[in-house]
């Protein structure tokens, strides 16, 4: 994605002038609120709340993905293994989901060390916190709806709660409580209208949340193989683009199989998955992600995502916190 918001970078802690520790302190409160508001949503929705892992075997591939930009994978040996950072708990979620908590969710890290050209959209940092969750038996629509009764829901009681915090950060009149349901798009369309550049282009044109659905993209999303299309669905925020990532999920074997394989993947970095499949051990789920600094940062009104992390995570800088 190449949706510049800024030239200018967020600073360290230490760094900060009394106007900016202010303004961070107010980006914090709202971040608070966020995860106040999101998780009790979810609590009294019945989910159960799991915490996060930071190194297995098995992590998300991020591949094939029209958005990747890896410039490396952390990989390191504990007690004779090979394990991975979390790139996002998606593994963990599909055999979680289908095996024990049939309705989940996880706040979790998720490393991803991004080109550090990335530094300059303003909308990409090499560490982020997701919502991830995940429903047994659901479909596609469910969440869609869930998501959007969720969003509609916090920025209702945070107009409310936090007026003063949003006049400060001057987004109290911007951001609007959002109309259900949002508008959904195919990528098809969007590519046939914009071309190669249908990202930046739909989220600079839109003022309101949308839906994106039918994106090529990893193993774990279903895909209709006669049809060719994607059961999956992206949520797009006006300027700061995609905020959330989901699908109904594939639980074949022969067809998670072949998906691996047409991809190149390290077939032994999903053992675990494919042999669950194939025992029948991986049931029909739908679920997604919250990018938690591009949620807050649309809702904040900051110049880059960075500015929500008291320990900004820029590609390409390294600061000692
Ligand atoms: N969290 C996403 C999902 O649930 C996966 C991802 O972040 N790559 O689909």
């Amino acid at each position: 994605m190449s949706t510049q918001l800024t030239s200018s970078f967020p600073k360290p802690l230490e760094k900060l002038s009394e106007i900016e520790i202010k303004r961070k302190a107010c980006i914090a409160k709202v971040m608070t609120y966020t995860l106040g508001n999101l998780t009790s949503q979810f609590v009294r929705n019945g989910f159960e709340w799991l915490l996060p892992v930071a190194l297995s075997q098995s992590t998300d591939p991020l591949w094939p993905d029209p958005g990747a930009s890896i410039e490396k994978r952390i990989e390191i040996d504990i007690y004779g293994k090979t394990v991975r950072t979390t790139a996002s708990m998606i593994i963990h979620k599909l055999i979680a989901s289908s095996i024990a908590y049939p309705k989940l969710f996880i706040l979790s890290p998720n490393i991803r060390i991004e080109k550090p050209d990335r530094a300059k959209t303003g909308l990409h940092i090499y560490e982020f916190s997701q919502l991830d969750f995940e429903i047994r038996d659901a479909t596609s629509k469910y969440v869609m709806n869930l998501v959007e009764n969720s969003i509609q829901d916090l920025i209702t009681n945070l107009q409310k709660d936090m007026k003063k915090e949003l006049i400060t950060l001057c987004t109290y009149d911007t951001i609007k409580i959002p109309k259900i349901p949002f508008k959904i798009y195919d990528r098809c369309d969007l590519e046939a209208k914009y071309g190669e550049k249908w990202e930046t282009e739909i989220s600079e044109k839109s003022s309101d949340p949308i839906w994106i659905t039918n994106i090529p993209r990893e193993f774990y999303d279903y895909e209709d193989f006669e049809t060719k299309e994607w059961d999956n669905y992206d949520l797009f925020l006006p300027k700061y683009g995609e905020v959330l990532s989901g699908a109904k999920r594939e639980w074949e074997y022969s067809k998670i199989l072949k998906k691996i394989e047409r991809d190149k993947i390290n077939k032994e970095n999903y053992k675990l998955v494919l042999q669950l499949s194939k025992e029948g051990k991986i049931k029909p789920t739908s679920g997604g992600g919250i990018g938690l600094e591009r949620l807050v940062g649309w809702i904040s009104g900051v110049k880059h995502i960075a500015e929500t992390q008291p320990f900004p995570r820029i590609p390409g800088w390294v600061h000692e916190l």
